[in-house]
């Protein structure tokens, strides 16, 4: 970050806040934004300031125009509820002066939110925590359910689109820009060798028998608040909420949250799935969002996992060909690295495909 603390006063002068505030510095371990926690003159943090990364949200109008959709209709819904502290419950993003939803200096777009008091986050994934994080994600799936067709639109387009992902992996490879092919030969093939299989969700959209969802579309743990005493709060990081097909929530959850590994393990002794967590996610995740699934996307829950973990083998295995364009490395094979990685969670996945798929019965009878 390269602002003075003058210029960071400067940017939150823009924006309509009820309170003086003194000072603005880095918060969080988020990758694509940068942000910042800004307190008042007693030393109380409240507000959160962010700088939009632009070059991946290249519609920052739309962007914002979504978070407000989404925002705005969640508070009604919780309203309708009767529930109370409305505000440790969605997030509230402020106006500036002249009423926009963000602020543009020159070179970067600014957002600002109120800070949620006395709230946490873990980093870590328990049964427990998978559970209450599978209601979370279905709650805020099912109060989006209704949201009109067009009314928010995709940030990032295609995002977990896969037949659009396989696109991209294809082109990279006609191209073998970084001169890398021989050496992932074989994974080429094992991707290749489930292509078809994992289109699934884009053809049954084009016979008209699937229809798209707004989905969170980044469903870790670390992106809920919950309160002092454990009890989930919110769902945070709205930049990807989009109109999507519906097994991104569950998928992208098993993929992070259900590996007894990490996502860049080097060991791949230790990468498996925990079927605790997928159990606790999935009991979780129906409990709030059976009202709104068909009995056809339940069974193919289970199948979201792997989708999205095959997706995510896809994507990081692309950027390697391409010469790491996208993701930020660590180490010169750490995409090479992921992509092993993510591709032994996805073979454990496949191996524990029955025992999930039977999990699923008691919810399709
Ligand atoms: C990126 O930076 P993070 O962890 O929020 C990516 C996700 C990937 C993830 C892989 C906008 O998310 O789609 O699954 O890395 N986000 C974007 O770790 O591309
Ligand atoms: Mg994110």
């Amino acid at each position: 970050m390269t602002k003075t603390k003058e210029e960071l006063l400067d940017i939150l002068s823009r924006f309509q806040l009820d309170e003086k505030v003194v000072s603005a510095e880095p918060f969080g371990n988020g990758h694509i934004n940068d942000t910042l926690k800004v307190t008042n003159e007693k030393g109380e943090i409240k507000y959160v300031l962010q700088r939009i990364n632009h070059l991946i949200f290249t519609n920052v109008e739309m962007l914002q125009n979504n978070i407000h959709t989404v925002t705005s209709h969640i508070r009604k819904k919780l309203e309708a509820r009767g529930e109370k502290d409305i505000d440790r419950k969605v997030l509230t993003f402020l106006p500036t002066k002249e009423g926009k939803l963000y602020y543009f200096d020159g070179d970067s777009y600014w957002r600002v939110c109120l800070f949620i008091p006395r709230s946490k986050s873990f980093e870590e994934v328990t049964p427990e925590l998978s559970y209450e994080a599978g209601k979370a994600f279905g709650d805020f799936q099912s109060m989006l359910a209704d949201l009109p067709e067009g009314a928010i639109g995709e940030t990032i387009p295609n995002f977990h689109n896969m037949e659009f992902r396989l696109e991209q992996f294809h082109d990279a490879v006609k191209t073998n820009a970084a001169g890398r092919l021989d050496e992932v030969k074989d994974l080429i093939r094992e991707i290749e060798k489930r292509a078809d299989a994992m289109c699934i969700q884009e053809r049954l959209y084009r016979e008209g028998k699937l229809k798209k969802r707004t989905n969170h579309c980044d469903t870790k743990v670390n992106n809920i608040m919950f309160d002092e005493s454990g009890k989930v709060l919110c769902v945070i990081d709205l930049d990807t909420v989009m109109p999507g097909f519906v097994l991104s929530d569950i998928g992208d959850f098993i993929r992070t949250g259900a590996n007894t590994g990490a996502e860049d393990d080097e060991n791949l002794n230790n990468v498996n799935v925990n079927m605790d967590i997928f159990r606790a996610y999935t009991r979780g995740y129906m409990e709030t969002a059976k009202s709104f699934l068909t009995p056809q996307e339940i069974k193919l829950l289970p199948y979201g996992g792997r989708l999205l973990t095959y997706m995510q083998t896809v994507r990081f295995l692309t950027d390697y060909i391409n010469g790491d364009t996208y993701y930020k490395i660590h180490s010169p094979k750490h995409n090479l690295i992921r992509t092993k990685a993510q591709f032994k969670l996805l073979q454990s996945l496949e191996e524990h495909a029955t025992e999930m798929d039977e999990f699923m019965n008691q919810y399709l009878n």
